[in-house]
């Protein structure tokens, strides 16, 4: 019997020594320690074996086990180790990536840019927290104009003065260009502007606007019409009809609000219209002599015009959104849509 342990031993030995992996470890447990397996097969003939031999044998069997049952244990742990690792399939095809894409409103100021860029308008910017010469005074409004309320316009607190506030409308910049540059001045800003009203599906607190502004010697209402209409039917539809109907600004004399035929109906009345055949598309009007004054132009020897629009407006009308909140809750079923 001990020739047979001895050879079993060698057998196992062998095994041992060809084990490279985890499949392999579990066939070596298959073969040699299960039940059935080889080293319980020499421990029933045991049984068998004459008193007197029978110390001897055990020994030798219990040394053999506790060999084998260290070696498999320490191949074990080796080859579970590597085989936590999960084999990469080289073949298999690549997840498919998530792009983001350019917010509506980012698209439409980029459009807007695009096109008074190559009508020859730079583009400029200035700070979001503004004086009030800058947001009211210069631009004609009267000390008691309501845009002043607190109701209507967000105050800063700041330690060493009281005339901050963030701006109300980009014209501020406009300011600031016509008081640093001598015309002609041919200048649109677009940028975010603050006005203290209530949330609702028509207006924010913070929206976009575009303003655009045009000095030079003999500017007239005609140059003002022609800019207009050219971005219009660019930006909108080439076969746009317009109408210019009176209005009223502090900071324009005289003043304008501009109607465009609908770029959805053409005139006949639908849903984005209010089936009324016109969309209002932009304020405007010949800069008031009292701000060219205030800005260091002399109104005798130029002239000017303005206009502005919302972008947030601009972007509801031509996606049909109707509520503007949904332009800032970032739900991406409603931004992957553009
Ligand atoms: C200077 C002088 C005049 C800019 C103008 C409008 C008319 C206008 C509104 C449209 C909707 C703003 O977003 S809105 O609330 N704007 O109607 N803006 S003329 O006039 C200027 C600008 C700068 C120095």
């Amino acid at each position: 019997m001990l020739s047979q342990i001895e050879a079993v031993r060698i057998e196992i030995e062998n095994d041992l020594a060809a084990v490279d992996s985890s499949a392999a470890v579990e066939a070596f447990r298959l073969k040699h320690l299960v039940k059935k397996g080889t080293l319980q097969g020499l421990i029933d003939q045991l049984r068998a074996v004459p008193k007197e031999e029978k110390p001897a044998i055990g020994k030798a069997l219990n040394v053999l086990r506790s060999f084998v049952d260290s070696e498999f244990e320490r191949l074990r742990t080796t080859y579970a180790q590597t085989s936590t690792v999960t084999p990469i399939d080289l073949s298999l095809p690549a997840r498919g990536t998530q792009a983001g894409s350019v917010h509506p409103i980012t698209q439409t100021l980029d459009r807007i840019v695009d096109i008074f860029s190559s009508m020859g308008f730079d583009v400029a910017e200035g700070p979001d927290v503004e004086d009030d010469a800058r947001n009211f005074s210069k631009l004609n409004f009267a000390e008691d104009h309501p845009a002043r309320d607190m109701q209507d316009t967000f105050f800063v607190n700041a330690a060493d003065r009281n005339d901050l506030l963030l701006r109300t409308h980009t014209s501020s910049v406009q300011v600031r260009v016509m008081e640093s540059t001598k015309p002609p001045i041919r200048c649109i800003m677009p940028g975010r502007v603050y006005r203290n009203e209530a949330v609702s599906a028509r207006s924010l607190a913070e929206f976009h606007q575009v303003e655009g502004l045009y000095i030079d010697k003999g500017v007239t209402m005609a140059d003002l019409k022609g800019t207009i209409m050219a971005f219009a039917r660019r930006f909108y539809d080439e076969n746009a009809k317009f109408r210019f109907r009176t209005s009223y600004f502090p900071f324009t004399e005289p003043s304008a609000e501009v109607d465009m035929s609908c770029f959805l109906c053409h005139g006949e009345g639908c849903r984005v219209c209010k089936h009324t055949g016109w969309l209002e598309i932009a304020g405007c009007g010949m800069v008031h002599p009292n701000v060219l004054t205030a800005c260091g132009i002399d109104p005798e020897e130029y002239s000017g015009f303005a206009f502005g629009f919302g972008v947030e407006r601009v972007v509801m009308m031509l996606t049909g959104i109707d509520d503007i909140r949904l332009l800032y809750e970032n739900d991406l079923r409603v931004l992957k849509q553009f």
